[in-house]
């Protein structure tokens, strides 16, 4: 990939290329990016969803800071675009996991969701990350979405909507550009904890991971298009792969 979604043949929808394009300008302003590899032949991939090819475009990195950012981009024929990031801190970097996904389908986006999402047992974020959020300047949208049962993981400055106009989408991107620019100029001024803390926070990430891979509606689009077997395979090694103490 290019700028943003550049090479994919087919434009996604604009909201998708515009967030990606601030995802990775953020990324690359305030952090120190080496690329990360994904597991073999996981980097670009192609199935069919009913009829339908779906294409995902993964883009990885990692930094001092961060184990491992991952930016993916998907398309399912003309019917469903997809943006997935998430960017999981190193262990011992006491620090939120910051999440964000965008679902486009023929009817415009039915989903658009952002969060720095809380890895201490008590599920708090840290004092610097509550001032801030609690700074940002109150955005109305008409559509709030209700989280599904898992979403316990997210904090309570989760954004979770549908827009229903262009000044909404619009405003998920300022909120999704507000979140970054936070989680990024905290993170690189953090120091690392002990390695007994550290495993608080890996029991933390561990927790988010295993919550996301009950995510049924992101299941089942992989399941169609590249079987079951694949699908576990993918949720639990690319999109929410579980650190282990030993590779942080
Ligand atoms: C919902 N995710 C969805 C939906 C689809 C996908 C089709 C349903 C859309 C809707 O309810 O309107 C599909 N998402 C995908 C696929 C990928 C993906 C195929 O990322 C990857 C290839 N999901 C995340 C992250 C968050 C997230 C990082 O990957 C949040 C930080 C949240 N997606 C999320 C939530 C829902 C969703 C909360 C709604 C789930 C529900 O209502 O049950």
């Amino acid at each position: 990939m290019t700028n943003s979604a550049s090479d994919f043949n087919n434009q996604l929808h604009p909201l998708i290329e515009q967030l990606a394009g601030i995802i990775v300008k953020t990324w690359k302003e305030y952090l120190s990016l080496s690329p990360y590899e994904l597991p073999e032949g996981l980097g670009y991939v192609e199935g069919k969803l009913e009829g339908e090819k779906l294409t995902i475009q993964n883009r990885c990195y990692h930094t001092p800071q961060f184990r491992k950012m991952h930016l993916e981009l998907a398309k399912v024929g003309k019917s469903l675009d997809i943006l997935h990031c998430v960017m999981f801190p190193r262990a011992d970097y006491p620090l939120p996991m910051f999440g964000c996904d965008i679902v486009a389908g023929k009817a415009g986006i039915s989903a658009a969701i952002v969060d720095l999402s809380p890895t201490t047992p008590d599920k708090t974020l840290p004092v610097e990350y509550q001032r801030e959020l609690s700074q940002l300047t109150p955005l109305a949208f008409k559509d709030i979405r209700q989280l599904p049962p898992w979403g316990d993981i997210f904090s309570p400055y989760c954004l979770f909507i549908r827009p229903t106009n262009a000044q909404e989408e619009e405003s998920f991107l300022q909120r999704v550009q507000d979140f970054l620019t936070i989680h990024c100029r905290i993170a690189v001024k953090s120091t690392p904890v002990s390695s007994s803390e550290k495993l608080i926070y890996l029991e933390g990430q561990k927790n988010y991971c295993l919550q996301q891979q009950q995510n049924d509606k992101t299941r089942r689009v992989l399941e169609k298009a590249f079987g079951a077997e694949w699908a576990e395979k993918y949720m639990t090694n690319v999109l929410f792969d579980i650190p282990v103490a030993a590779n942080e």
